[in-house]
């Protein structure tokens, strides 16, 4: 057997299936390369056609989203759920309010999520959805507008038994809220149907900070491996949403710098690092006022605004994307390589182009891919169903506890799958491989459905 020629083969299909798919080929080719070792020991996953069912969602549902605006104006958005597979539990994962939604990004982030769910050890299957609905701007009434017709839809897809959705790009906890509202009334049921609910109606502590701490834990893991610590590490960050606040949180208070942080306008760079007095000011800027970062270089002086500017140019030991897909091109490589960085930690879902790992994986470049980094966000989600289906609510410290183990197993099992021979750990290929290998056994085992 070929196996070269058959992960080709398949790949070609999977482009010419799904034509003008990028990102969604982008996320499928990464895991099928990776994945050869264990295909050639695996000949069974090739006669079941495990990687053509794999790579096709069960079931992806798309529908029209009307609403009213505030000048009274008839408004009509896309709304999606791709839920991708189900071998191991109910489909699970997030959804994306941006105007670039589409098919494809959903269908990327659906396929990644099947295997970042696979390493948390929680049974969650993997799904996405969302709408090219652009929050920006838009008033509270608007956004429960739009969310109430949204679940007007979605609810007949979705049960705490079928498929948790949760937030993504442009969905916390206000938009979860009001989804949540919506479908309690449509369902005439109080279950654990979406995460990242408020704490007063059956969300978990910990779930806002869940994926910035954990790719925080996830990174001193890494550099705990190379008997190296967080401590004095200068740090850049993007992206100013929920997982790049709670990275920026968690590196403050384990000693390291953060340099910089950014929105879609352009980046903000403070060469005394960012304290928690300052990370406060961006919290309140972002989440209840809705501005602008520009906004925070505007308020402290030694804040320098770079309009336009991505983080990778300044000078740091560690990159952490944290804003969204393909945010680090090979330009961006290169300077983080020529500033001497060591390490780039994946906060984002496929922040990193194929070209810029290649490039900085050549340069030795410790790279960890988000479906391990930050699957400690979608995991809190899974404590977050336990407490629903126990009616129960756990304390903050003992969700953190349970976070920071769930990531020190993640880890470990990436390591055991990506280690070579000479002990340096290959964290890509060891979480597709490890994903890969807990999702295809479950789909053999249940046989062709
Ligand atoms: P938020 O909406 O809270 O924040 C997103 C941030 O990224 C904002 O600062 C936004 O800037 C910026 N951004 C978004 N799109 C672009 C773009 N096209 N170009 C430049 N900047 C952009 O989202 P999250 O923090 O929740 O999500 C960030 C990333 O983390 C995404 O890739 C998401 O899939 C991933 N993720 C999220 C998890 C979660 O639990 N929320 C879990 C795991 C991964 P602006 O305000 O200007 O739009
Ligand atoms: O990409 C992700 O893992 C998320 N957006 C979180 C998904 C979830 O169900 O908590």
């Amino acid at each position: 057997m070929d196996v070269d020629k058959y992960i080709n083969d398949t790949l070609a299909t999977v482009v010419e299936r799904n034509p003008h798919e990028n990102e969604f080929h982008q996320a499928v080719e990464e895991v099928f390369h990776s994945i050869k070792p264990v295909l050639t020991q695996h000949l069974e996953y090739i006669d079941a056609k495990i990687l053509e069912r794999i790579s096709e969602p069960e079931r992806v549902i798309m529908f029209r989203v009307p609403w009213v605006d505030d000048q009274g104006e008839i408004q009509i958005n896309k709304g999606y759920r791709v839920q991708f597979n189900s071998a191991i539990g109910p489909y699970k994962g997030g959804l994306r309010w941006h105007p670039s939604v589409n098919l494809s990004i959903l269908k990327f982030l659906g396929f990644e999520q099947t295997f970042k769910n696979a390493l948390t050890g929680i049974p969650m299957g993997g799904g996405k959805g969302g709408s090219n609905f652009d929050p920006h701007g838009k008033s509270d009434g608007e956004i429960m507008r739009f969310a109430q017709s949204f679940m007007s839809e979605l609810y007949r897809h979705i049960g705490a038994e079928t498929d948790v959705p949760a937030g993504d790009i442009g969905v916390g906890g206000r938009e979860i809220g009001y989804l949540f509202g919506m479908y309690k009334k449509l369902a005439n049921e109080f279950t654990g149907v979406l995460t990242g609910k408020g704490l007063t109606f059956g969300g978990s502590n910990i779930r806002p900070e869940a994926t910035g701490f954990g790719v925080v834990y996830f990174l001193a893991e890494a550099l705990k491996a190379r008997d190296d610590g967080i401590e004095g590490k200068r740090i850049l960050v993007s992206g100013a949403g929920n997982v790049a606040q709670y990275a920026v949180q968690k590196v403050i208070q384990m000693g390291g710098k953060v340099l910089t942080m950014s929105d879609s306008s352009g980046m903000v760079y403070d060469p005394d690092g960012i304290d928690e007095e300052k990370l406060a000011f961006i919290m309140e800027l972002k989440n209840v006022k809705r501005g602008r970062i520009k906004e925070f270089a505007e308020k402290y002086p030694s804040v320098e605004y770079h309009e336009g500017q991505k983080p990778w140019g300044v000078p740091a030991d560690i990159a952490l994307p944290c804003a969204t897909q393909n945010e680090v091109e090979l330009p961006d490589a290169k300077a983080l390589i020529a500033n001497g960085a060591t390490y780039l930690v994946e906060g984002a879902n496929m922040p990193t182009t194929p070209e810029a790992i290649e490039a900085l994986q050549e340069a030795m470049v410790i790279y960890v891919p988000g479906k391990a980094s930050n699957a400690g966000g979608v995991s809190v989600s899974g404590l977050e169903m336990s407490q629903n289906a126990l009616k129960a609510q756990w304390s903050r410290e003992v969700v953190d506890e349970k976070l920071q183990e769930i990531m020190r197993n993640i880890h470990q099992k990436v390591a055991e799958h990506g280690e070579d021979a000479q002990g340096n750990i290959d964290y890509m290929q060891g979480a597709n491989i490890a994903g890969f290998l807990k999702v295809a056994e479950a789909m053999l085992a249940q046989g062709l459905v």
